[in-house]
């Protein structure tokens, strides 16, 4: 057995997991926190478990993410209960200590967390299929649905500014100044590309300070690999990633899911000739995720939806480009150029959706007017 999986098998045994030890293994995907997958066996059946290392550089108040996860998930399970006899697969399960913590520190500092694996759920880092598409829309809509009578200002502010599109603008602007890397010089293109987009997408968060749009309770990283679907039916089953869960806007939670699951490439697709907003994928995120939403939310929120995929496009490629300025110290990389390839694939995008934006508008609309 090697050093971590020593670790992990400790870290589990302090959650009180039932069973036998089995295995674990690795997963990739996230950008953030180092995830495992580890597997116990009880009664003759297969358990498993998600257990993380929680990034303590990006979440430096670890202890209020999982108030804010624990709050959330109990609010949700409670609801689906009034009309469910069991929550098990519709919310995530985080599983306590002895001594009743939702987490658990190792030696060297580390913040780790463990929670139930969904039965036969499947997860898509990139769904093509647009039933599955549709699926995902249905899941944020509803998690918003679920949240809308949560008390928001119960929530801890885990990471400040985290959708300040203003801020992220800044930071950028700092970056540049300080060009810790030498990068600059060549990145006139991509910087004056982004620099022309501020306005524009600015404009929701500058909405919501003037009070035109309302905070609500938000996943604020609503990428499609964010949720669960059962593996056989490919219905979404519950939403995961509660991290980032914090007063925000509903146009970033639509808008950062359009960004991936109406994106013709990867994240970080190379090829920009093939980098577009793809409209039938739009089109089936937005039908999933305003039938499930209804009509609670204001008109002002209604038509700010479509800007908000302009909105987070840009945002999270001007984070991108600005990681990259400073020598790629926030998001994980797997070569040496990605953040700069993810910034680059991020303008082409957020420029085609411009190109959209009333199309992508007047199809929120429709279904908005279905709802009534
Ligand atoms: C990060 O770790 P992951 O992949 O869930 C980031 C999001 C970005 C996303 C880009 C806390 O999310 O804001 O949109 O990468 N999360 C944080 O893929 O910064
Ligand atoms: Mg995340």
């Amino acid at each position: 057995m090697n050093n971590e999986e020593t670790q992990l098998k400790a870290i589990c045994q302090t959650f009180c997991l039932r069973g036998e030890y089995q295995g674990y293994e690795v997963i990739n995907s996230g950008h953030i926190n180092t995830t495992y997958r580890v597997f116990y066996q009880r009664d003759g059946v297969l358990k498993d478990y998600i257990v993380q290392q929680v990034n303590t550089y990006v979440f430096q108040d670890p202890v209020g993410v999982m108030e804010n996860i624990s709050a959330v998930t109990e609010f949700i399970r409670a609801k689906i209960k009034q009309v469910k006899e069991t929550a098990k697969r519709n919310v995530l399960h985080y599983k306590q200590t002895a001594d009743g913590k939702y987490y658990t520190l190792t030696e060297d500092g580390g913040f780790w967390r463990c929670c139930r694996y969904i039965d036969e759920s499947v997860c898509f880092l990139k769904p093509e299929n647009l039933k599955v598409i549709e699926e995902s829309g249905k899941a944020f809509g509803e998690f918003q649905l679920q949240l809308a009578d949560f008390p928001v200002e119960k929530l801890s502010i885990v990471i400040p500014h985290f959708h300040n599109t203003i801020r992220r603008y800044d930071a950028f602007r700092d970056a540049i100044a300080e060009n810790a890397k030498n990068r600059v010089a060549e990145l006139a293109e991509e910087i004056e590309g982004y620099l022309a987009l501020e306005e524009l997408a600015t404009k929701p968060y500058r909405l919501q300070r003037e009070g035109v749009l309302p905070l609500r309770v938000t996943h604020n990283d609503t990428k499609t690999s964010n949720v669960l679907f059962d593996a056989k039916t490919f219905e979404h089953l519950s939403v995961i990633d509660l991290d980032t869960v914090m007063p925000g806007l509903v146009a970033f939670d639509f808008g950062d899911a359009i960004r991936v699951a109406a994106s013709t490439g990867e994240e970080d697709e190379r090829d920009l000739s093939t980098v577009a907003v793809d409209m039938e994928k739009y089109e089936a995120f937005t039908r999933g995720f305003v039938r499930e939403i209804g009509d609670f939310i204001t008109e002002a929120e209604k038509a700010s939806l479509a800007l908000g995929a302009v909105a987070m496009t840009v945002e999270c490629g001007v984070r991108f480009l600005t990681d990259y300025i400073n020598g790629d110290i926030y998001f994980k990389i797997h070569y040496p150029d990605q953040n700069l390839v993810r910034a680059k694939c991020h303008l082409k995008l957020a420029r085609d959706m411009i190109t959209h934006l009333d199309e992508m508008q007047a199809i929120v609309d429709k279904y908005f007017n279905e709802n009534k």
